[in-house]
């Protein structure tokens, strides 16, 4: 009887040193950043994309600029910004507003309804952050706001370039865009 009550002793004690643990795990992660940043961009009427991060195709076939209701031409854009010492974005987020050219009436349709607006980077897309615009059908004069947010790949491509690039396919016009960058750095700038 002893025993077995040294040895449930024994067990809590094993339980409790391990919840210790597990805590003082989980407040190094919740540890403050030094020193949090933010950064908004916006966009200009006349677009400065980077032509090495889109497409053959969407540097064939280009918009004049913001809020063009041509069709069959690609809107592009590159946000880019001054380096920032020692930090390194920790959420960044891109929120696009965009009015339809054209019909929509499908994915498989070759009017705005197959739109997409795609993060891009060295001529492709970046995997995960394209989607599409409508849910067809759609008449033309259609807006929507699209709000992607960047994944791991992403931000380090944005870290290691200082620059961030989309598109949006063909039979649709850009009126707005905002990219949000959230940043943790250590020391003075
Ligand atoms: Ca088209
Ligand atoms: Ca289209």
């Amino acid at each position: 009887m002893r025993i077995n009550s040294v040895a449930a002793l024994i067990v809590a004690g094993l339980i409790n040193t391990s919840s210790v643990f597990a805590q003082e795990s989980a407040s190094r992660e919740r540890m403050p950043c030094p020193r949090p940043t933010t950064e908004t961009l916006g966009l200009k009427a006349t677009p400065t994309p980077v032509a090495q991060d889109f497409s053959v195709g969407a540097n064939a076939a280009v918009q004049a600029g913001v809020n063009d209701p041509v069709g069959d031409r690609f809107f592009r854009h590159t946000f880019q910004w001054n380096p920032r010492r020692c930090c390194q974005i920790m959420s960044a987020t891109l929120t696009v507003t965009t009015v339809a050219n054209d019909y929509g009436t499908g994915q498989t349709a070759s009017n705005a309804g197959n739109d997409m607006i795609a993060v891009v980077h060295m001529g492709a897309t970046v995997p995960g952050l394209s989607q599409y615009l409508y849910s067809s059908p759609v008449a033309p004069g259609a807006v929507t706001t699209r709000t992607l947010i960047m994944n791991a790949t992403a931000m380090a491509n944005m870290d290691a370039t200082n620059r961030l690039s989309f598109n949006v396919q063909d039979d649709s016009r850009v009126t707005k865009a905002v990219l949000h960058i959230e940043r943790c750095c250590v020391g003075k700038e």
